[in-house]
């Protein structure tokens, strides 16, 4: 059995849009960031780092959002989210879910400055192809979208100001995966 602890609108969205992508059952168990549940001492005992999300398969535990992705992408490749071609592709999927995972959180917390800067350079990595890697959707598109959808919805930037970001996003919103995802969390608090 799939466990995912999540909390709604957060880092674990990306593992639940893939879990709903591959279409297996699983359950969730709600760890609301909003009233600090992530701190209680049943959920540090679950993960010490008082983070989601947390994926458990049977009791088997990951962490990390790129790992959890990784995991399922490899564990049901009927899905298609792990990118096709070869060592050339799977490596940039990598170098795409590093750079999100260690560059834009942090720039998140220095400051607007930064995090806008952060999102010009996925801008430019993306260069107006549809998809991250390999002209295919893949759990790089799934993790780019989590970071993107949070800039996006929290600071709307201008029109034209992110053009391929937005194009992007506008391909994943039209994903059913996605549009279940966010119905779902934005009906848990
Ligand atoms: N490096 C982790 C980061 C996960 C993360 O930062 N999760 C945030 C939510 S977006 C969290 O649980 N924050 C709770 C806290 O820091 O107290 C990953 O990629 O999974």
């Amino acid at each position: 059995m799939l466990t995912l602890y999540f909390s709604p609108g957060s880092s674990a969205m990306a593992t639940h849009i893939a879990l709903h992508e591959i279409g297996v059952p699983f359950e969730t168990k709600l760890v609301s960031l909003a009233r600090g549940e992530q701190h209680s001492p049943e959920y540090l005992k679950i993960n010490p780092e008082g983070k989601v999300p947390t994926l458990f398969v049977d009791d088997r535990k990951l962490t990390e959002v790129a790992a959890t992705l990784y995991y399922l992408a490899r564990r049901y490749p009927e899905a298609g989210l792990w990118p096709a071609g070869g060592l050339d592709e799977e490596a940039e999927a990598i170098s795409w879910m590093s750079f999100i995972a260690s560059t834009v959180p942090p720039a998140r917390r220095v400051g607007l400055e930064r995090w806008k800067e952060v999102f010009r350079l996925a801008e430019g990595r993306l260069d107006n192809r549809d998809w991250a890697v390999g002209g295919r959707y893949s759990i790089a598109d799934i993790h780019l979208f989590r970071l993107y959808w949070r800039f996006k919805t929290t600071t709307n930037p201008a029109a034209g100001e992110y053009p391929g970001l937005d194009r992007h996003f506008a391909r994943m919103m039209a994903r059913p995966a996605v549009q279940k995802t966010i119905d779902i969390e934005s009906r848990v608090d």
